[in-house]
């Protein structure tokens, strides 16, 4: 049996979005953000307090791509993986990390010192800074991009939604506005997928099952 722990819109929505795209049963259990401090009783499933965390039986895992990347070869090959060997295989693992060590590393930095952190402690030029990062950094998907509608090809596979994610997040920063027009398109065109439609209704129709503020994360107090 699969469980996810999840926090709305935060970074588990990864394996969220991969478990809806795979059509695997799964457990989604919904923590008030941040769990560290809201969710004492998750430290004994992860230590570290962080989202996600997947137990598969006993098997736990903590890193998002990771846990997408697990997800989709768990029963072998799946549409949403590319196997070794094959032309794309380098560039999909490349995106996939490029997602979350290149993307979202630099959004944390603007979320945490430009709203999380207390105004004295709140560092504006920090803020600016990754802004200007993330968005540069976005640049790298325009060859992808001009090529084929996801980043490996004609279909959908967990490098786009590791990569969704970070725009998600963006979007939720306020700097969606800044997309190029291929990024942009890419970005409607992953929301406009049914496998992300149904991670946002399942997260929301959770959160209110089990009694969870709605509020995305990054837009948590
Ligand atoms: N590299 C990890 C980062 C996990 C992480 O930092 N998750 C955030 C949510 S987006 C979290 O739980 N933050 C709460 C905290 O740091 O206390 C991943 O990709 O899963």
């Amino acid at each position: 049996m699969i469980t996810l722990y999840h926090c709305m819109s935060a970074r588990s929505f990864r394996p969220l979005w991969t478990l809806e795209a795979l059509g695997l049963p799964y457990a989604l259990k919904m923590l008030p953000f941040p769990p560290r401090a809201r969710a004492r009783d998750f430290l004994v499933i992860n230590p570290l307090g962080t989202v996600p965390a997947l137990l598969d039986g006993e098997m736990l895992m903590t890193e998002s791509a990771a846990i997408c990347q697990y997800l989709a070869t768990r029963d072998g090959a799946s549409s949403l993986s590319i196997a070794p060997g094959e032309p794309q295989y380098g560039p999909f693992l490349n995106w996939l990390h490029f997602g979350e060590a290149t993307l979202t590393f630099p959004q944390t930095i603007v979320l945490r010192y430009g709203r999380f952190e207390p105004a004295e402690r709140r560092l504006p030029q920090a803020e600016t800074d990754y802004r200007k990062w993330f968005l540069a950094r976005l640049r790298g998907l325009e060859p992808a991009l001009a090529a084929n509608p996801y980043l490996c090809g004609a279909q959908l596979t967990v490098a786009d939604i590791s990569v969704g994610y970070a725009l998600m997040l963006a979007d939720y920063l306020g700097l969606s506005g800044q997309f190029s027009p291929a990024v942009s398109a890419y970005w409607q065109r992953l929301q406009a997928g049914e496998a992300y439609q149904r991670a946002l209704a399942a997260q929301t129709q959770a959160a209110q099952a089990q009694g969870v503020s709605e509020t995305p994360a990054p837009l948590s107090d």
